[in-house]
């Protein structure tokens, strides 16, 4: 009865082509020392790491994710920079990384501008260490080319007010910055801050297309690969009767009343694709271990007040739970979404079974599928990351 037409969607994941920009060799026309507002050479801002203000020149040539690593293409978020006095710079040693704050993420944002790439800029902010590494902090100006001002901008003045920020781990990126060395409910406040800071929220509608690039099966492109049951299915059969695909929340719409309005309803961090059917019998269930087989959803169990899903997405379902947790605090118009340890919550804006899904976060550690759908969220949709992907252990931390 299927007779279907296979429309070949190519998920274009927009990855940057680094065409080999051969900046031209340009010399630096240096304005004369005795100047005021001469900016700083990168070097001289990497020698000059006082917690004072300062103006640096430099070429963007990356994207700093760790102490020692910065990108040069495929890039992963608009949160940081990396400046270098020549544009072919491939020493870390020899470059500045720049927090870029939100304010200038759209402007800035290697993501977003990957042509910023090996053209010159000037920023001014707080000469500190940045991920561990020579940095600048808190910009409060950042404009393309060589500065030509000639106001008396401070340049490392010594000022009392530096603050000593605590250095990020070098193996945490920069997304991440503000959580890092926090935990329990310092942690908790500092993830909300950082996941619903810039979010695109997307229209129920949009959610269609969305699920068809985030769920795609590996193995057949015309196809999303179903939550609970597992089955691969065309993309061309989303909608509401029987053998059609929909949008399954995995946090139920109940638990909270949020509706499909943009906001949870439409957050395609806790979205999935499953069969109509199958969607239905969960219902609105809290999760727990336990019931009878469900049919046509090999793997998964139910009964009256429950819902357990198949093992190999027990993980997905437990790190989808806390992200809504975290991300829904009360704060936005929405219910504040909590984890509790009992099932039958209703309506109440509640999921449990907390001791299941603390336990299935362990038994089922993300895999390249979980993260790679964490990062097409990231960088094609939302702009906002499920912490519990990239970090399983923060789940302990504030939940357990
Ligand atoms: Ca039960
Ligand atoms: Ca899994
Ligand atoms: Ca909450």
């Amino acid at each position: 009865m299927t007779a279907q037409t296979r429309h070949r969607r190519r998920a274009a994941l927009a990855v940057p082509t680094l065409l080999a920009v051969l900046a031209l060799v340009v010399t630096v026309v240096r304005t004369p020392p005795a100047t005021a507002a001469t900016a700083l050479t990168v070097a001289q801002a990497i020698s000059s790491q006082t917690g004072a203000t300062g103006t640096v020149t430099g070429y963007v040539v990356g994207e700093p994710t760790a102490t020692d690593t910065v990108r040069t293409s495929s890039f992963t978020g608009d949160t940081a920079l990396a400046l270098a006095d020549s544009s072919t710079q491939t020493s870390t040693s020899s470059m500045l990384y720049v927090q870029i704050t939100s304010s200038y993420r759209s402007s800035f944002g290697l993501l977003t501008n990957p042509s910023l790439l090996r053209t010159q800029i000037t920023v001014t902010g707080t000469l500190t260490a940045y991920f561990s590494h020579a940095g600048l902090k808190s910009p409060t100006a950042m404009v393309k080319g060589a500065t030509s001002t000639t106001s008396p901008t401070a340049t490392a003045t010594a000022t009392a007010t530096a603050t000593a920020t605590a250095t990020a781990s070098s193996t945490t990126d920069t997304y991440y910055a503000n959580a890092l060395g926090k935990s329990g409910e310092s942690l908790k406040t500092a993830l909300h801050t950082i996941i619903s800071t810039g979010v695109t929220k997307l229209s129920y509608d949009g959610v269609w297309d969305a699920l068809k690039v985030t769920d795609q099966d590996p193995n057949n492109s015309s196809n999303v690969i179903l939550i609970y049951s597992g089955i691969s299915r065309s993309k061309t059969l989303n909608g509401g009767d029987t053998g059609d695909w929909n949008r399954e929340h995995v946090w139920a719409k109940s638990h909270g009343d949020f509706g499909t309005t943009a906001g949870p309803g439409t957050d395609l961090h806790h979205l999935r694709p499953e069969d109509v059917t199958i969607n239905a019998l969960r219902d609105n269930k809290d999760f727990d271990s336990g019931g009878t087989a469900v049919s046509g959803a090999s793997g998964n169990y139910t009964d009256s007040d429950s819902w357990e899903p198949r093992d190999a997405v027990k993980g997905d379902v437990a790190r989808m739970i806390f992200y809504m947790a975290v991300r829904y605090e009360g704060d936005d118009g929405f219910a504040d979404l909590e984890v509790d340890d009992i099932v039958n919550n209703g309506s109440n804006p509640y999921i449990g079974k907390l001791s299941k899904l603390l336990a299935w976060n362990t038994q089922d550690p993300p895999d390249t599928a979980e993260k790679n759908r964490n990062q097409i969220i990231y960088s094609t949709y939302q702009h906002n990351r499920n912490p519990f992907i990239d970090h399983p252990e923060w789940v302990a931390s504030i939940f357990g």
